[in-house]
């Protein structure tokens, strides 16, 4: 018995340079996340656990090249490639997932693009994932698909494998208000609610994600339910929330990490006493970057004492590179930067450093554990890892955390400095309180959240879900048993 992990990404992406073809590990929470828990589930006594994570590699290999690559990552990394041309991927990825689902899901719905084309090859990758699965999965295996790039594949794979099997799908962004979701054309909306009800259980980071994704089911499918619970096709399918946790320990131990100390200790002396503000997203509008540095610019218009006082560090990791609103946002913030380093800044101080690049995790940590203030302001968020990754980095001297009401993690973490990032005066007072917050306050403000993540890290949230797909399991065979 094995567990299939399924996602877009695989945990690394294929380069070619020249004829030398390496692997480079892939980012993002849910890599991380889920490799944290196969690695916890790899050295635990439970000696018989297996696993194959099927995605896509990162790029494209010449057909004759493909089966021997497969063969030697299946041997030497558990993993299925699942090859997709470019121009696939360029109207998969680049354009249904990301310029329809993507901005839609996230409140954006004037970004939104409905192109007939892109939701053809949407359904086709989603089928090349469902043929790749057909062709590796063996009786009493567990799938779990994640995210929003494989929405009908649970519908797909439940098709062709029958009930005999166990299907979860995880979705990691918003599932958006009944109101948004039916901006979508007709049959795309009843067809990508239909893929998920494939699942025996669909999770979601909110209660709010999944009573909006009940609603739709409600609305468009006239299917109602009762505590999450509905039929489709003569299964009990559930819909739950699983507000997905990190690696506690890994970013908590990092921080006395001799590497780590290092490069605190090197950026320390280089702030000479500054109070150091920090934000680390990957370049998107949902991220609220612009409205962040327009309360940056306010926080220092509003107070004069602070100039020269503070530094404040903002980490964007580029992403989507293709994607018209992408390079957009890209263009605004490098102009705002440079208008607000020019406007407040001198030979000897500038306000805002700019690090438009992917920082290395030791380097990461170093800042999380450093920084007094982390100011974390997007405009819809799923979930928002780096919140967390922050607070568990704080030991000895913590630090305080601003967080979006717009982040699913606000609601594990009251204790943060709640802001409505529309509202750029009250992030600008919100930035001044934090920055004159007592070290007691602080202390007991992350102690508590530090309490509630630790214990439901991203182990215990996959084990959670993994569980809740047992339960629906077991009830679906007692129907079929009567
Ligand atoms: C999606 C949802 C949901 C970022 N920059 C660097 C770096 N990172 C790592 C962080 C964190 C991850 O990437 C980002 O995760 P987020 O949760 O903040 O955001 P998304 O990428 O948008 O993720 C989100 C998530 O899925 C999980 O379900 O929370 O709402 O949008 O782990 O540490 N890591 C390193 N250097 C960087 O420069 N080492």
């Amino acid at each position: 018995m094995s567990l299939l992990i399924i996602s877009n990404r695989l945990p690394f992406t294929i380069n070619h340079s020249g004829n030398e073809i390496t692997l480079v590990p892939s980012s993002g929470g849910l890599v991380s996340g889920i490799s944290s828990y196969l690695d916890y589930m790899k050295h635990s006594p439970v000696s018989d656990f297996e696993y194959l994570w099927v995605g896509w590699p990162g790029a494209y290999m010449e057909e004759s090249l493909q089966k021997n690559f497969s063969s030697q990552v299946r041997e030497n990394h558990n993993v299925i490639p699942v090859f997709i041309t470019e121009e696939e991927m360029d109207k998969f990825y680049l354009g249904f997932c990301n310029s329809t689902i993507w901005p839609l899901f996230h409140y954006f719905p004037t970004y939104a693009r409905f192109e007939e084309e892109h939701w053809e090859i949407y359904k086709k990758v989603n089928k090349y994932f469902s043929d790749k699965i057909c062709e590796v999965v063996k009786e009493g295996d567990t799938i779990w698909i994640h995210d929003y790039h494989l929405m009908l594949l649970p519908n797909m794979l439940r098709k062709r494998l029958g009930n005999k099997f166990k299907i979860g799908f995880f979705l990691h962004i918003v599932f958006p208000s009944f109101e948004t979701y039916r901006i979508m054309p007709s049959a795309w909306r009843k067809e990508i609610l239909e893929g998920l009800l494939g699942a025996d259980l669909i999770g979601f980071h909110t209660n709010e994600f999944t009573y909006s994704f009940l609603r739709s089911v409600l609305r468009i499918l006239g299917i109602s339910n009762s505590l999450g619970k509905l039929i489709y096709q003569n299964r009990i399918v559930k819909a739950d929330t699983f507000p997905m946790g990190i690696d506690f320990k890994k970013f908590n131990n990092a921080v006395n990490n001799k590497k780590v100390e290092k490069e605190r200790e090197e950026l320390k002396s280089k702030l000479k006493d500054r109070k150091l503000i920090l934000s680390v997203d990957r370049l998107d509008y949902t991220k609220g970057v612009i409205n962040r540095l327009k309360s940056f610019r306010k926080f220092l218009q509003d107070n004069p004492d602070y100039i020269k006082k503070v530094v404040f560090m903002l980490i964007i990791v580029p992403s989507r590179i293709g994607i018209d609103q992408y390079q957009e946002i890209k263009n605004n913030l490098d102009k705002l930067i440079s208008n607000i380093n020019s406007e407040f800044g001198d030979l000897d101080w500038q306000p805002i450093i700019y690090q438009y690049k992917y920082v290395a995790f030791e380097n990461l940590v170093a800042l999380y554990n450093l920084a007094d203030v982390a100011l974390i302001t997007p405009l819809r968020d799923g979930m928002n890892l780096v919140a967390k990754e922050y607070v568990a980095c704080q030991k000895y001297s913590p630090g305080v955390l601003i967080l979006s009401e717009m982040a699913g993690a606000s609601n594990e973490m009251p204790e943060a400095l709640l802001i409505n990032p529309n509202d750029i005066k009250q992030t600008a007072d919100s930035i001044k309180e934090a920055l004159e917050i007592t070290k007691e306050d602080a202390f007991l403000r992350i102690q508590k959240i530090q309490d509630r993540i630790s214990y439901y890290d991203v182990l215990e949230w996959a084990k959670d879900f993994l569980l809740g797909m047992d339960k629906v399991k077991n009830e679906n065979n007692r129907i079929e048993v009567k």
